[in-house]
């Protein structure tokens, strides 16, 4: 398994290029050079895999559970297996440290696969008795052909997070990673074959997200698509997909409150409000971006949290002593940069950061290196504290009573996260029931158990992934009743 200065597609079991023979530009964020190129694939190259994975569906969905399971446990090991190549790729495709890629993303995908092989082969249909009449039992088949689109911020991490559901349900797959981030995918289709996954299976598409992305979401023969990313993608891939009757799940953008009482276990809390405001330059949909203090301990809690901001290591992905890498792209780092300029604008104190990092180690010149930045002093229904700026940017805001933290936590229209800090049980439960999020946290921040739904509510998206959930939207129910 290596890296390749020219990334392939992954096409009926066969690594080739796009059948255009064109390439685009892959830059690593971590000096903003062009490292290797990309198949720019169009409509053609997703017919093509579209035909191989409806060769393929037949075998695949009738093969058997534990073969299926066998297959995708060898693909959780070799990924494994290579742990330092994957994390290499991560950090060089995405900028983001490499004691992250090592110990979140790439353990995290072999995690993935390993448990929806396994929650599949413990998925049972369920049956309905009506007595003395009739027995309902429902069948849960696989789709067919489906489509999965990830995203650039938590590359292999987000892709086998889709895929592996889809494939361990008996569905064959038509995956685009997002063409920021491509490598690892590539690395997978490699490990794919090694594994003996059979041809057409799984198929990866690189490219444009408005030519190969568009191609996937508008094919009449892929029947669903899982897509994480933008709010305004998701849109657009909704306007496509729902006159066309898809099944649609949508994981969008966020703009996440973290609300802190002011009887909370402060050490916990500023530690993991520093994770949950800069992990990953703040490029989680999970990172909470609108920070909520209330004011007995707002000006301790400020101070503590720029000091400690102020420590943060940002530089070289490759160094072990780096907290915070390189930004995605210079398209991203301008995007946020144009929101620091925007919050002063519109009233906000610019605390720490705010600037870009002039770097002096030459290999990391022209690479996107911005310093975590604290924002206060900015209206709570702002354009900074209303959109996602999906960087390493935060807002904090004091307030003074529950109700007042409620109604600017579901100020905004995003929904998908939210944090609470208190060691009022009582409070800590009224406030989970009100708060509109899919996913909330009380004194602690992105605990994940893979079987809990997944998703957000308002314009963070449609439907949930995860356990259970995951397996019932890869799947078609099929109800049979027998009256006897
Ligand atoms: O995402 P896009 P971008 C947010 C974040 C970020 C913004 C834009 O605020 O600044 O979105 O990021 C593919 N049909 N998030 O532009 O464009 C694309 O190729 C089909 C939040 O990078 O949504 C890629 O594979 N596919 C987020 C994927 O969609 C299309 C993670 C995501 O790209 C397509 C990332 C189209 N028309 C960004 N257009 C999260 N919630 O985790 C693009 N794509």
């Amino acid at each position: 398994m290596k890296i390749s200065k020219y990334i392939k597609n992954y096409i009926g079991g066969a690594l080739v290029p796009a059948d255009s023979g064109e390439y685009l530009d892959n830059i690593s964020p971590f000096n903003g050079e062009v490292y290797s190129h990309i198949p720019d694939s169009d409509i053609t190259d997703v017919q093509k895999a579209v035909e191989a994975a409806e060769r393929a569906f037949p075998e695949w969905s009738s093969c058997g559970i534990e073969k299926r399971f066998r297959i995708l446990n060898r693909l959780a090991d070799i990924i494994e297996q290579n742990l330092d190549t994957f994390a290499h790729a991560e950090s060089m495709d995405s900028g983001k440290p490499i004691t992250m890629s090592k110990s979140v993303d790439i353990p995290r995908a072999h995690a993935n696969i390993r448990f929806f092989a396994t929650a599949s082969m413990h998925y049972a249909a369920e049956s309905h008795h009506m007595e003395k009449s009739a027995i309902n039992y429902t069948m849960r088949q696989p789709i067919g052909v489906v489509g999965c689109i990830s995203p650039w911020n938590l590359p292999l991490y987000l892709f086998t997070w889709k895929i592996a559901p889809a494939l361990a349900s008996g569905n064959c797959v038509i995956a685009k990673p997002s063409e920021i981030t491509p490598m690892t995918a590539f690395l997978l289709a490699q490990a794919c074959e090694e594994a003996g996954l059979p041809a057409g299976v799984l198929n990866i598409v690189h490219g444009l997200g408005t030519k190969a992305g568009q191609a996937i979401v508008e094919h009449i023969k892929i029947k669903a698509i899982s897509f994480t990313g933008g709010t305004s993608t998701g849109r657009s891939i909704a306007r496509i997909a729902a006159p066309m009757f898809k099944k649609l799940s949508l994981e969008l953008g966020g703009k996440n409150p973290n609300i802190i009482f002011a009887d909370c276990d402060f050490d916990k809390m500023i530690f993991d409000t520093l994770r949950s405001s800069f992990s990953n330059n703040g490029q989680i949909c999970l990172c909470g971006s609108r920070i909520y203090v209330q004011r007995p301990i707002y000006e301790k809690f400020k101070e503590e949290f720029v000091k400690r901001t102020q420590f943060l290591k940002v530089g070289d992905p490759f160094s072990p002593i780096t907290d915070l890498g390189a930004l995605v792209s210079q398209q991203h780092i301008e995007k946020v940069m144009s929101y620091i300029e925007l919050a002063k604008v519109e009233g906000g104190t610019v605390l720490c950061g705010g600037n870009i990092v002039e770097v002096t180690d030459e290999k990391l010149k022209g690479g996107y290196y911005l310093r975590p930045t604290i924002i206060e002093g900015l209206p709570p229904y702002c354009r900074t504290n209303m959109e996602e700026i999906f960087g390493p940017v935060v807002t904090i805001t004091p307030f003074d009573t529950e109700e007042e933290a409620l109604q600017y936590a579901n100020s905004v229209d995003y929904g998908l996260s939210s944090t609470i800090w208190t060691q009022d049980i009582t409070k800590a439960h009224r406030l989970a029931e009100q708060i509109q999020a899919g996913i909330v946290w009380v004194n602690c921040w992105l605990v994940r158990d893979l079987r809990t739904p997944f998703g957000g509510v308002k314009h963070s998206g449609v439907g949930r992934e995860g356990g259970w959930e995951a397996l019932r939207f890869f799947t078609e129910a099929k109800n049979v009743c027998v009256k006897y």
